[in-house]
């Protein structure tokens, strides 16, 4: 069964290419004509691995072809996803398994409500990969990706087929606790590094200000039912700040370089819920504003 990749960017490529290499049937979907054109021009994709670059010629076609989908992997930004699925919502036959590779929560579940004849799986991934130009993509980090359905603890038979490929996979009937604890770390971590301009080690000596910002996101990890997904949080988002230290946060690059974040599905989605569960975070609400400003005073979208 053929992979659909929605969003050739550097997780879409990542996934594309290791499938690919694996002999496994892989068409990439890009936004418009002229993408296409470019994508024909450069000769296919590049993924550079323990230093060693290798261009694959994965198939590629437009939102508008007629072959039906069945598998899609989603690998766009959580702000373009639902969009990017509905350019190919008229492809997707019943019973369509979508993969959603968004970080933060909300455009899952945006998802997963607008086309309920799908079955969602969500990712939660810490491998790492960046653009070193278009088409061509550095795999950057050793991680792993965990994977599961809200609705279905029954994992998919494919699963060993992502295994062979080389893709490090671990099925969890508790993917929203993996979601919402990887949120969680990046509210506490973050936009403190964005407002601060700092790498991530230099929030350890605003301590006082992440552990209470962490005591915060653990009352609101409660109160949407994600209790162990609150357990010891402030000593792991210490632990990941001293092993990040000279890090930028992934925030704080994307500020850098002028590119939309995804606020709107982290630190957005944290205040959104703790609003509908009428929990009053003052702290985690402050934040959330103070970000927004600081976004808006460098002409970045605040959403
Ligand atoms: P990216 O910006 O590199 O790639 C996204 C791609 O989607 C881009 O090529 C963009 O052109 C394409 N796209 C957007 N709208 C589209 C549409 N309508 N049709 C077709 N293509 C469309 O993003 P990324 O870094 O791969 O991140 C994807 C998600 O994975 C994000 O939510 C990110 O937070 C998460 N994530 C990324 C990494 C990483 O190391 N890159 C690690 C963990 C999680
Ligand atoms: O995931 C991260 C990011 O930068 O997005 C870490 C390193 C955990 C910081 O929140």
């Amino acid at each position: 069964m053929t992979w659909h990749i929605l969003g050739a960017g550097s997780l879409g490529s990542l996934w594309a290419c290791r499938l690919a290499q694996a002999g496994a049937p892989v068409r990439l979907i890009l936004r418009d004509a002229a993408r296409l054109a470019a994508y024909r021009q450069a000769g296919g994709l590049a993924l550079q691995q323990d230093g060693h670059w290798q261009r694959l010629a994965i198939a590629a076609e437009l939102p508008g072809a007629e072959a039906p989908i069945t598998r899609l992997l989603v690998a766009c930004k959580a702000y373009d996803a639902e969009a990017a699925v509905a350019s190919v919502a008229r492809r997707l036959v019943a019973g369509c398994e979508l993969l959603l590779l968004q970080n933060g929560l909300g455009s899952q579940q945006a998802i997963a409500a607008r086309w309920p004849q799908a079955r969602c799986l969500f990712v939660s991934s810490t491998e790492g990969a960046y653009r070193h130009a278009d088409f061509q993509v550095v795999f950057a980090g050793r991680g792993q990706n965990w994977l599961g359905d809200p609705q279905d603890p029954t994992p998919p038979a494919w699963l060993a087929t992502l295994e062979q490929a080389g893709i490090p996979l671990q099925w969890t009937p508790a993917i929203l606790a993996r979601l919402w604890r990887k949120l969680a770390l990046n509210c506490a971590i973050n936009p403190l590094t964005v407002l601060h301009d700092c790498r991530n080690g230099g929030l350890l000596a605003r301590r006082d200000e992440v552990l209470a910002l962490c005591d915060e996101l653990a009352r609101l990890l409660q109160a949407v039912g994600q209790a162990q997904a609150a357990d010891d949080l402030a000593d792991e988002v210490l632990r990941v700040i001293e092993a990040t230290a000279a890090n930028l946060s992934s925030m704080q690059q994307d500020v850098a370089a002028g590119r939309r974040t995804e606020i709107a599905y982290l630190l957005g989605h944290a205040c959104r819920t703790a609003a509908d569960h009428a929990l009053a975070l003052p702290r985690l609400q402050a934040l959330d504003e103070r970000l927004r400003q600081c976004l808006a005073a460098r002409g970045l979208p605040t959403d």
